[in-house]
């Protein structure tokens, strides 16, 4: 049966060819090197509800998860392809907001050739110069790559572009799906052009379903990757059932199934024929150990044996 383009109806971005070829050269260049790639995807998508909009659908998720798993996977040896949500966390930034630095990093003063020296106390911003090193490092050493969506049309297309971009690797190439996606949208056909009025009354609005882009993602896009993706739900009793159902229905490799309470602290990796509770007790959280790293170090171990069953 020929392919039906999910995307296509989907606004595309600007900047979005040129950002297929970045994609494609970064993937290339570490490919070369025989180094794993992982796509992560991170942040919520904003669906607008008017062509010209001023209100739009937005959702909760901070980007915490993506920013922390990129910091992980980096020291674990991949080149990280970091599709993000514009502002939302980042790895290396993340934990430094601008309250975090202003009143503590002061300009110490101006060389002639223009360097800026800034000093802080160390115990006052604990952590910050050696994310600022271990980002550096890897900006330098071409293993991370950062782009930016928005928009939940943004998103579809980026993601199509990387799995394209990331193909050629194979079995070496992870998708972790971890962005919070819209599963509503309106279609630009019946978008109203301006801003809806208040003086219509109640707003009543009809969304439609946005297709699940798993299934060409498994089936046509990277039929060969190693591909995770994450299930959230405030049920704690449906979350593992929902996670089954996605692996029966997509035949992807994992679930990470997490609970929005408790997502920091706790998820379970599901697999076809497992179920893995990950678990962060109060005595790491106070080292400040995060869950992520134990997602990422598990997820890197089914990575290697996957590898090796393919080969
Ligand atoms: C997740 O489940 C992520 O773990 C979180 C992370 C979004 C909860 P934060 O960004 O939170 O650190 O604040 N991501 C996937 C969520 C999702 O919408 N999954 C879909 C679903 O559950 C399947 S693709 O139906």
């Amino acid at each position: 049966m020929a392919e039906v383009d999910l995307v296509a109806e989907f606004p595309r971005p600007a900047g979005a060819t040129r950002w297929a070829e970045v994609m494609a050269r970064f993937a290339a260049g570490l490919n070369a090197q025989g180094r794993r790639v992982v796509l992560i995807t991170s942040g919520g998508t904003k669906v607008p509800l008017e062509a010209r909009p001023v209100r739009f659908l937005d959702n909760f998720s901070s980007g915490r998860r993506g920013a922390t798993s990129a910091e992980a996977f980096l020291a674990a040896g991949y080149g990280v392809l970091f599709l993000h949500r514009a502002r939302s966390a980042f790895p290396f930034a993340h934990r430094f907001p601008p309250q975090a630095w202003l009143s503590t990093l002061r300009p110490s003063g101006a060389s002639p050739s223009g360097a800026l020296s800034l000093e802080a106390d160390e115990k006052a911003l604990p952590g910050f110069a050696s994310a600022l090193r271990r980002y550096q490092e890897a900006a330098a050493a071409g293993t991370f790559l950062a782009i930016e969506f928005t928009t939940l049309a943004d998103y579809l297309h980026l993601l199509q572009a990387a799995a394209q971009a990331l193909s050629p690797l194979g079995p070496s190439a992870m998708f972790y799906l971890a962005a919070a996606v819209s599963d509503f949208y309106v279609p630009a056909s019946e978008m109203p052009e301006h801003k809806i009025q208040s003086s219509g009354g109640p707003l009543q609005i009809t969304m439609k379903m946005v297709p699940k882009m798993l299934s060409p993602l498994v089936k046509d896009w990277a039929p060969k990757a190693f591909i995770i993706s994450f299930k959230l739900e405030t049920d704690p009793s449906i979350v593992i059932d929902r996670a089954r159902n996605a692996l029966d229905t997509y035949r992807h490799q994992v679930v990470v199934a997490n609970i929005l309470e408790s997502r920091r602290s706790f998820v379970i990796i599901v697999t076809k024929d497992s179920e893995t509770k990950l678990l962060l007790s109060e005595e790491e959280e106070e080292k400040g150990i995060e869950i992520e790293e134990k997602i990422v170090n598990d997820l890197k171990s089914r990575h290697t044996a996957f590898m090796c069953d393919k080969n």
